[in-house]
């Protein structure tokens, strides 16, 4: 079924699309400049008001907001309500660093739900399904963001969060699941085990997969429609814009249609912070136009991608993207988890006794991927027990799920095992989008 959650807004025409943004991105600037002193003062260092934004290319005038201004301004720094306005908060990993902190208040949750159930729409559920959401329900966005969206359709919803595969398996034949909400990776990886475990994927009600939170290719989702029968679909977006949400994948699979509505975006040469012309690959980066809690400035994603305003045929007038598959930095995403090396670092500069010589090794072991780090240690260090080699590999691997979300993968090995070219290095084995 080609449906519009909200054809009002997704094929308006782009006329009247700019004038909202413009009347949007106005309220938008004068509620910041109010509220978040932090935005306040670079623009008045700048001797820039909201009232010299006179147009939507006048916004470039403004500077960009960094992913460090968030861990600078952690928890609260960037919010524009008092706590007391707030009533949901969200996060990123880090228990050693800052993680990433995001509020909504009220109307900010209404607006994501809303948004959420346009992702929903695009990708083929409706009120008659049956979602079953295996993005883990913790502090991430992923699971709480389709959950309302899902609601908001009338969506049944089957909360299975993460892992515990021989289970999620068995309410999806039981439970009679047809939309299937998660990684690419972990549904990738169910329809590699579904045989083993008994199931046949195809013979069961699946139909439509909502797939996001990490890199995949039109590859893997030929493999996952084949083995499952299910129309997949991509849905992006950042837990600094809002979450899922950002923007999602309609039937046509060309692209994915930002809700401009909400979120302006524009396209920079990563070196320079200049646009590049219009279908070029660059950076993304995101002006939220109706959030009330953290409004977000030129928020630089990291994401590279091209924009194009070329008509869809699904008839929504949002701009689309290219699928996401790089990025500006080092951030590694390992099963939908966002990974710094920095961070495995801060763990091991922390560990009392060891020589931070290490290596990161990314794996892919069937669809899932695989996060190892080989730690040198002297050959008197191997000479202990089995039993204390252990204990030390797994409360390191403890301390390193507690700071990064994942629990990866801990070897101790010998002095110069490990190439001096890679040390403190991070090996990414992964195949690459072609
Ligand atoms: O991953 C929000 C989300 C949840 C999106 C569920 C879609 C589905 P963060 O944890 O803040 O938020 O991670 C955001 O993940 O900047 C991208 O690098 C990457 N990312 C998210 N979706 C996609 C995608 C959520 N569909 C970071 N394709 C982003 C490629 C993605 N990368």
């Amino acid at each position: 079924m080609n449906q519009i959650w909200n054809p009002e807004y997704e094929a308006m025409s782009r006329d009247e699309l700019r004038e909202l943004q413009f009347k949007r991105l106005q309220m938008t600037l004068r509620w910041t400049y109010d509220n978040v002193p932090f935005h306040r003062d670079r623009w008045s260092a700048m001797k820039l008001k909201p009232s010299d934004i006179r147009s939507l290319d006048d916004l470039r005038k403004l500077p960009f907001t960094v992913k460090s201004d968030f861990k600078a301004a952690y928890p609260y720094g960037l919010f524009a309500l008092p706590l007391e306005k707030i009533i949901r908060i969200h996060s990123t990993s880090g228990a050693i660093s800052n993680p990433t902190v995001v509020g909504y208040s009220r109307g900010d949750l209404n607006t994501w739900s809303e948004l959420c159930a346009r992702v929903a729409v695009a990708g083929g559920a409706h009120s008659h399904d049956v979602a079953q959401i295996s993005f883990e329900y913790g502090l991430t966005t992923g699971a709480f963001g389709m959950h309302a969206g899902l609601e908001r359709v009338g969506v049944t919803v089957v909360p299975t969060s993460t892992g515990n595969t021989q289970r999620q398996l068995k309410v999806m034949r039981d439970f009679k699941t047809t939309v299937l909400v998660g990684t690419p990776s972990y549904v990738m990886h169910l329809t590699e085990v579904a045989p083993r475990l008994g199931y046949d994927l195809k013979a069961l009600d699946l139909r439509v997969a909502l797939l996001g939170s990490e890199p995949w290719t039109n590859q893997t989702r030929d493999e996952i429609e084949k083995r499952s029968g299910m129309s997949a679909s991509d849905i992006y977006g950042l837990s600094e814009v809002i979450g899922p949400g950002v923007s999602y994948e309609c039937w046509n699979k060309d692209g994915l249609h930002i809700n401009e509505d909400h979120f302006l975006v524009e396209v920079v040469d990563p070196e320079t912070g200049e646009p590049v012309p219009d279908g070029k690959e660059g950076e993304l980066v995101f002006t939220s136009l109706t959030k009330e809690a953290l409004p977000v400035i030129r928020y630089r994603t990291g994401d590279l991608a091209s924009v194009s305003c070329r008509p869809c045929a699904c008839g929504r007038v949002f701009a689309r993207h290219s699928k996401v598959y790089k990025r500006t930095d080092d951030m590694l995403i390992i099963r939908g988890v966002n990974v710094y090396p920095s961070s495995i670092e801060a763990v091991l500069a922390d560990l009392e006794g060891v020589d931070p010589r290490y290596r990161i090794v990314v794996s892919r072991e069937g669809a899932m991927d695989q996060l190892e780090i080989q730690i040198e240690v002297e050959p008197s260090f191997m000479a202990d027990t089995v039993r204390k080699l252990q204990a030390f590999q797994s409360g390191v691997e403890e301390r390193m799920r507690q700071e990064l979300g994942i629990r990866p993968r801990v070897r101790l090995v010998e002095p110069r095992t490990v190439p001096v070219d890679e040390l403190r290095k991070v090996v990414d084995a992964r195949d690459k989008p072609a």
